[in-house]
């Protein structure tokens, strides 16, 4: 069952339209080199991300990978911020300086964006203990991908919250491949949701293309995590339809497979029950699909005629320095 203070369905149609035209168009500007490094498209799995978000509440702690983009979008940054972060430039959401791959917005609960498979999972576990810590009834959400199972940090991650009832829940985005390695050629186990139970958490299959399985199984577990803390595993199957990074022609899959998901897009399918349901007229839809074009298009603008970080700026950000280690008072404030 749904929470009471279940987010419209239209307005998250139109957020994972946003999230599509934002990444096209991020797409369009990295041929055109004016995006550099690396750049990986979330496009095929806006479903995931948007159905966690319709699951939790803003004050919630959110940590991901580097396929970050649609993560930060579905908390609220603004498209302007974070094409700006892909151009480097100063008014980006990382102040120019984490890239596609390190976006933040701690204003959000927006705690990255990281690079090294797996290495955000630890992090994550350290933000719940901190909540539960604090006495609060914040959720974690920790985004990872099928890649990320193997690592070791992950099953130290998944042994201490399981050991400290910790309030997360751990998002195995389930795409199939790790770059160019599917699953089946990485993974001893072919139900990733098992990998849960060797740690006595609770697993959970979740279809990452309908956006009505991910928000309604992901409310049902945040209400239970917040009634009494303790973590869960969900394994969302879903699909990307571009290539792990930029530079990725994804010849290891065929045609017919990208297609089988294809026909199944989760924006086309919530296009389709919010219309049948007549909840959605087609003018709306095109409407919002055209907002949302326009967003996307106004970002470019935004971040061309943004500035580059200053070069003062190249060495700060990496260490916490002394100017903002908060003092005893400010601590105690
Ligand atoms: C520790 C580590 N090893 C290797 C890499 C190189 N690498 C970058 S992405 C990636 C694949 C990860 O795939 P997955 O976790 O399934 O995420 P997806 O790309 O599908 O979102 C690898 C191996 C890395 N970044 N970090």
């Amino acid at each position: 069952m749904s929470s009471p203070e279940q987010r419209d369905e239209v307005e998250m149609l139109s957020l994972m339209l946003l999230i599509r035209r934002f990444e096209e168009r991020a797409s369009q500007q990295y041929q055109a080199q004016k995006i550099g490094g690396f750049c990986h498209l979330y496009i095929g799995q806006e479903a995931v991300v948007v159905g966690a978000i319709a699951a939790i509440r803003p004050d919630d702690y959110l940590i991901t990978a580097y396929r970050d983009h649609a993560h930060a979008l579905a908390r609220g940054t603004s498209a302007d911020a974070c094409m700006a972060e892909l151009f480097g430039k100063v008014t980006g959401c990382s102040r120019g300086l984490g890239g596609s791959m390190h976006y933040f917005d701690k204003a959000r609960h927006m705690y990255g964006g990281h690079a090294i498979v797996g290495a955000h999972v630890p992090l994550a576990v350290g933000m719940a203990f901190a909540s539960k810590y604090r006495g609060e009834d914040r959720v974690t959400l920790c985004f990872f991908g099928d890649g990320a199972i193997n690592q070791g940090s992950f099953h130290e991650a998944l042994n201490l919250a399981a050991l400290y009832k910790l309030p997360i829940i751990f998002i195995c985005e389930n795409n199939l491949f790790a770059m160019g390695t599917s699953v089946e050629r990485s993974t001893s186990l072919q139900q990733i949701v098992h990998r849960a139970e060797g740690y006595d958490i609770p697993g959970h299959v979740v279809d990452g293309m309908n956006f009505r399985d991910v928000r309604d199984q992901l409310t049902e577990i945040v209400n239970s995590i917040r009634a009494d803390a303790h973590p869960a595993f969900v394994e969302i199957r879903t699909y990307r339809y571009r290539g792990h990074s930029m530079s990725d022609p994804a010849s290891y899959r065929t045609k017919d497979q990208l297609e089988k998901y294809r026909m199944d897009d989760p924006i086309t399918r919530l296009r389709a029950q919010l219309t049948r349901e007549g909840k959605l007229t087609n003018e709306q839809f095109d409407a919002m699909d055209k907002g949302a074009k326009e967003t996307a298009l106004a970002s470019v603008k935004f971040a061309e005629e943004s500035e580059e970080p200053p070069l003062e700026d190249l060495y700060a950000y990496t260490y916490v320095s002394e100017a903002t280690v908060p003092t005893a008072a400010g601590a105690q404030a």
